[in-house]
């Protein structure tokens, strides 16, 4: 079973990530993970944080001679805030301080600070928010950047844009760029829309200079998943549902819509089914091929061989500089939130971690499908499937 898992506090010395369960004989390098922390820093809106951090993965095990051992790898991310952090986060108690400078007793609406001070009894939001930052999601997006290394092995890409930021639409393109993450990164937004771009841009400038903060949606894009990943047999076996899990699981985001999503609810079956036609040179869909994709590459919980389109949306950062209305916890009295140094949209970085918590789940129902210890031996009973695929003509 592939699976992992993170460890790290936002301002802690470093994120920590372990991805167990990936074959042998992978091809791998730091700078395929690096490419993509890059990715998930970039965006207009982020706060002076992303000034301070440039994220480097450093490979602690599993990977020998630039190959993956099929042991868990781990990875290591510093964290270049955290010198100006110490004293904070400093982990052995410290003499007189029962507590800690910064401590956070006006819990932010939205955050789970106040629902984490309760649960865990601690008096000091500081210990709850620094492991719910998103800075989390950097330990994600090294996780899921072995994924995708593994899915390129099986010619399954992965990439996303932004469709929506506080209020602006951004039209798709009629036909989409072959190498979407080629254009969306060199976006600051990361969207394809540049008219709509110049509006976002607006209304996140506005945004700050009102001390508040603007959510939005981001658009994954899955291409070259073969047909039969997940299954229709029992309810954790469905990709949909996986998928949706994995990717509600992001920091604020509060929806997911997998092809037409809501939509599909509002419109007549004959304008939401797709209609089916054979295509022999479609081999990775069993020789068929969708007129449309609104199922959006899965029907019943199994993928159908279309792309796999998935959209997040992303509640807006609940750190205002202009503070919403809370109590002080210590005296229950009628108090302003804390503010926090924080940004004023992520949605461009949300969508590249949507992107590698999708390379997560795709790459662990490929290989519950296909298993195998080392890549040849998942090529071997991939290419076999692929073949029986298409010796089905007939039947
Ligand atoms: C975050 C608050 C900001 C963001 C941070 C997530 O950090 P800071 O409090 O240090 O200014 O920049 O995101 C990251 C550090 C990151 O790497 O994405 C929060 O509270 O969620």
């Amino acid at each position: 079973m592939l699976r992992f898992t993170t460890a790290g506090e936002s301002h802690g010395p470093a994120l920590v990530a372990i991805l167990e369960g990936m074959v042998a004989g992978l091809p791998l390098l730091a700078a395929d993970v690096d490419t993509e922390l890059a990715r998930r820093q970039q965006g207009y809106g982020r706060g002076r944080r992303m000034k301070i951090e440039s994220d480097h993965a450093e490979l602690l095990s599993g990977v020998r001679a630039g190959q993956t051992l099929g042991s868990p790898i781990a990875m290591l991310v510093h964290n270049r805030d955290w010198k100006n952090w110490q004293e904070i986060m400093d982990p052995a108690p410290r003499d007189n301080d029962p507590e800690r400078k910064r401590a956070v007793t006006r819990p932010r609406p939205g955050h789970v600070d106040l629902s984490g001070m309760l649960k865990y009894d601690r008096d000091d939001a500081r210990d709850v928010l620094e492991r719910a930052s998103a800075r989390e999601t950097t330990a994600r997006v090294a996780a899921g950047a072995i994924c995708r290394r593994f899915l390129t092995e099986f010619g399954i890409t992965l990439g996303s844009h932004v469709v929506h930021i506080g209020g602006v639409d951004a039209k798709s393109p009629a036909k989409m760029p072959a190498d979407l993450n080629a254009v969306a990164d060199s976006s600051p937004l990361r969207t394809l829309d540049g008219v709509a771009e110049k509006a976002m841009i607006a209304r996140i400038d506005a945004a700050k200079a009102d001390g508040n903060t603007l959510g939005g949606v981001a658009e994954v894009i899955c291409d070259g998943v073969p047909v039969g990943l997940g299954s229709h047999v029992s309810w954790d076996r469905k990709l949909d549902g996986r998928l949706a899990a994995a990717i509600m699981s992001i920091p604020a985001v509060k929806a997911v819509e997998i092809g037409l999503g809501v939509e599909s609810a509002h419109r007549k079956g004959s304008d939401v089914h797709d209609e089916i036609d054979a295509d022999a040179r479609n081999v990775k869909a069993g020789g068929v091929r969708r007129r449309t994709n609104r199922a959006g590459g899965m029907e019943g919980g199994v993928s159908n061989g279309e792309q796999i389109v998935i959209r997040a949306a992303m509640k807006p950062i609940s750190t205002l500089m202009r503070p919403l209305g809370t109590i002080e916890m210590k005296t229950r009295e009628p108090a302003q939130a804390v503010a926090e140094r924080s940004d004023v949209t992520a949605v461009p970085a949300m969508g590249v971690i949507a992107e590698a918590m999708t390379a997560f789940v795709v790459a662990q129902a490929l290989l519950e499908k296909f298993g195998g210890d080392s890549l040849k031996e998942t090529r071997r009973n991939y290419d076999n499937y692929i073949q029986s695929l298409s010796d089905r003509k007939g039947r």
